[in-house]
């Protein structure tokens, strides 16, 4: 009943309309299905992105290869085995592959793979996917952390920081976190529209007004975040992803205007919006190989969650690195970053053991898979980052959340942030 019968994969889109591997894994009497997301600002380190660059059709960016792939070969080596080993499956992919970074078969073919396998089994089980991952009872939802004004390689406005976002830490469950932050985005959109800017939005669903300096940005949600008569800081926090490896040149950084400038001059600025605009979270402030300025950073500043994305890249050598330097004291989980969903799981688990905080995170090219919403309940997450209130791949992760609150019922409870 749960073995492998056939896996196949087709080419769909995402949500910037490039090219993408859908994977349907079938046993004899079902199947699921799952996508695969992609990024724009990625890691060095990350696995890799099979795309078919030397075919014009589609510019180099379709992936008929990755394809291929898992109708051969992956779907030969999968044949037989029970859905209800995901470690024997991703391993048998693992091998397969044979590389590091996942180059012969490409971390996109095995992860759409790796999460049919995972969604497969929890529909033959007959359990919600949520109830699947390692937390098996008390499941707690996790604070979003919106993504409200965008900037980097999200939008085209200049602003330096890639995310300027929102978490509603006063939330008392993750329906009052939507309520709070809808208000907070219709306040802003209300506002840059008062200022004669655009309420068009980037990649990830928030506002991308053509302004680039980063103040501007931070004093809109301010000023949004009063208006809706909530408290900067205390119901409703500012976090920034910086993106920092796109601001990075010969140990300088572009962060806080165009102009390059030193860690010891970056380190006072972070520390004068910090304080300015009572920051809670930065993600990547430095690049994924200057460790030693993220261990001085985090020396410098209390109490504030430092987040580690391009830095470890979901990659459990990464991570134990990270946490031997104390580089940071959360890590973003991203699936793709590392191609399969039980290296994902042990990345999560380990990082628990450290008691660093889990934050389950999209991509900027995302779908309709709700994937990452039942992997962060199901895997006790703090946080989840996936966008604004706009764009249906990003409102999807949010409204099956709301869906896993109401199967919990009265025994829904919001994680804890601190
Ligand atoms: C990030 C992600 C998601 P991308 O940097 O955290 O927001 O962006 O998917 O482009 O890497
Ligand atoms: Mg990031």
């Amino acid at each position: 009943m749960s073995k492998i019968f056939k896996v196949k994969a087709r080419q769909v889109f995402d949500s910037r309309g490039n090219p993408t591997v859908e994977a349907e894994v079938c046993t004899k009497n079902d199947s699921a299905t799952a996508i695969c997301p992609s990024g724009a600002s990625t890691g060095t380190y990350e696995a890799f992105e099979k795309r078919d660059e030397k075919n014009k059709r589609y510019m180099g960016k379709s992936v008929l290869k990755a394809i291929n792939l898992v109708n051969t070969k992956i779907s030969k080596i999968l044949k037989g085995h029970s859905v209800h080993n995901q470690e024997r499956i991703d391993a048998l992919m693992i091998n397969l592959d044979g590389t590091r970074q996942k180059t012969k078969l490409g971390a996109n073919s095995m992860l759409a793979v790796s999460m049919a396998v995972k969604k497969l089994s929890a529909k033959i089980r007959k359990l919600p996917l949520y109830k699947t991952f390692f937390k098996k009872k008390n499941f707690k939802l996790p604070y979003p952390l919106m993504n409200i004004i965008n900037g980097g390689v999200h939008a085209n406005n200049g602003l330096r920081i890639q995310e300027f976002m929102i978490r509603p830490d006063r939330a008392t469950s993750f329906s009052d976190a939507m309520r709070i932050c809808f208000i907070v985005i219709k306040n802003l959109s209300k506002i840059i529209r008062s200022k004669g800017l655009s309420t068009s939005v980037g990649d990830e669903g928030g506002f991308a007004p053509m302004i680039s300096s980063n103040k501007q940005a931070l004093d809109l949600i301010v000023l949004a975040i009063k208006k809706s008569g909530f408290v900067n800081g205390k119901d409703v926090s500012i976090c920034l992803d910086v993106a920092a490896n796109e601001l990075h040149k010969k140990n300088r950084y572009s962060i806080h205007s165009k102009t390059f400038i030193s860690v010891k001059k970056s380190i006072i600025e972070y520390k004068k919006i910090i304080k300015k605009y009572n920051i809670k979270s930065i993600e990547d402030p430095f690049a994924e190989n200057d460790w030693m300025s993220w261990s001085k950073f985090m020396k410098l500043t209390k109490k504030l969650q430092i987040v580690g994305d391009d830095l470890y890249v979901t990659n459990l050598e990464r991570l134990k690195k990270g946490f031997l330097n104390l580089s940071s004291n959360a890590i973003l989980i991203k699936l793709n970053q590392i191609g399969t969903v039980s290296e994902t799981l042990d990345v999560i688990k380990f990082a628990q053991i450290i008691g660093f905080k889990t934050i389950i995170s999209h991509r900027s090219g995302d779908s309709e898979d709700t994937f990452i919403a039942d992997l962060a309940v199901g895997t006790n997450s703090n946080q989840i980052k996936t966008g604004s209130l706009a764009r249906s791949e990003r409102i999807a992760k949010y409204n099956q959340l709301i869906r896993i609150e109401e199967d919990l019922g009265k025994k829904a409870r919001m994680n804890k942030i601190l």
